[in-house]
């Protein structure tokens, strides 16, 4: 769920889930109200252009008729969002010809403080988490990597309005992006989920607060992915992201089941080369979709390391730069890797949720 932001990380595309965006972004610190949601308001003071914008309108008519909606409420909803006018430049493209580190990005989401906060959340959540693997597949550990990279258990879900999220980067989305109609008709696909989601729930449409880019929750859903992939893990016949543990790990382990994560398959296996036929570029043509089984990988220079010798499935070369002066890092990525970046799509962000799983799991051992 996240990439759009100015991090080593982000590949560019188009998200499913933008979740991680909020790290590190809005530097939300959650404070907690008395409902329980993250501090109720937006950091940002924006204009309150919509409901005198045709283009705006236009929509709120669309959405109404096309899920079924009241008009006017979609209107006044929609007309009462914020332009938040520091948000539309946060979706543009870093700066070209960066060298990624892959070092200096681990070292955002794995230190002595989230592994501490991941093992009292794997211990307080432990029965649930092996529901979740026994129900949907997923280990705790990935689970566990998830939640931590997101939000630090929910430390940091981000205090932007959703609404004013959503409109301004439905509306006002930089016309200097590369990609810019295709990511405005994401947003605009968001806010129309958002806004059916609300309206069924009876909820104000106003309070949920999320990262700059409308991702909520411990595990940083998009309003779509909530829509598709969340499930009431509690049987309290609602769906809680923001408060409810046992929600936020069924929901995570239902997505990773939902994009083909396989119960016992490594993520990734250690590489290393056997120069002489060594055939990188074609190896990494592919980048992170596995397209080699095991014999031809070997067969290009790449040799996978125990168990990974005998995959059975496609594996893929992962290549992690470690900026301009160090060699880079490769692991042999399976299909689960590969799931894993349909979460957020960074083969930097998938190793840093394998690397805090590992880390957290090593520690609840000692
Ligand atoms: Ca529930």
């Amino acid at each position: 769920m996240r990439f759009f932001l100015p991090k080593p990380s982000r590949t560019a595309a188009a998200v499913v889930l933008l979740a991680a965006c909020c790290l590190g972004s809005s530097g939300a610190s959650a404070q907690k109200s008395a409902n329980g949601r993250n501090g109720a308001a937006s950091p940002v003071r924006g204009t309150i252009p919509y409901a005198t914008r045709d283009d705006a309108m236009q929509f709120a008519d669309e959405v109404a008729a096309r899920r079924g909606l009241d008009r006017e409420w979609v209107r006044a909803t929609i007309g009462s969002a914020r332009l938040l006018p520091n948000v539309p430049r946060l979706m543009l493209p870093g700066p070209v010809g960066t060298v990624k580190n892959w070092q200096t990005y681990r070292g955002r989401f794995i230190d002595p403080v989230r592994i501490a906060a991941g093992v009292r959340f794997w211990r307080d959540n432990a029965a649930t988490l092996a529901r979740a693997e026994q129900v949907y597949g997923v280990p705790p550990e990935i689970v566990v990597g998830i939640i931590g990279v997101e939000t630090i258990y929910g430390r940091n879900m981000g205090n932007f309005r959703v609404i004013d999220a959503l409109a301004t980067l439905s509306f006002d989305f930089p016309q200097g992006h590369p990609r810019a109609a295709e990511r405005e008709a994401f947003f605009r696909g968001e806010l129309e989920s958002f806004l059916s989601t609300e309206s069924r729930t009876a909820e104000d449409p106003l309070v949920p607060v999320g990262s700059y880019a409308g991702a909520m929750g411990m595990p940083q859903f998009m309003p779509s992915s909530i829509a598709k992939y969340a499930v009431d893990f509690d049987g309290d016949s609602r769906i809680d992201l923001v408060n409810n543990t046992a929600d936020v790990i069924g929901s995570v382990a239902s997505y990773f089941k939902a994009f083909g994560w396989k119960a016992g398959m490594p993520a990734t296996y250690p590489v290393h080369f056997d120069e002489a036929r060594l055939q990188k570029a074609l190896l990494l043509a592919p980048d992170i979709l596995p397209s080699f089984s095991a014999d031809s990988f070997v067969a290009a220079g790449a040799v996978p390391e125990g168990e990974g010798l005998r995959h059975k499935g496609l594996l893929a070369l992962v290549e992690l730069q470690n900026g301009a002066d160090a060699p880079p890092t490769y692991v042999a990525g399976t299909r689960n890797f590969y799931v894993i970046t349909r979460y957020n799509w960074s083969s930097y962000y998938a190793m840093s949720v394998l690397d805090l799983g590992q880390e957290v799991k090593a520690a609840m051992e000692q």
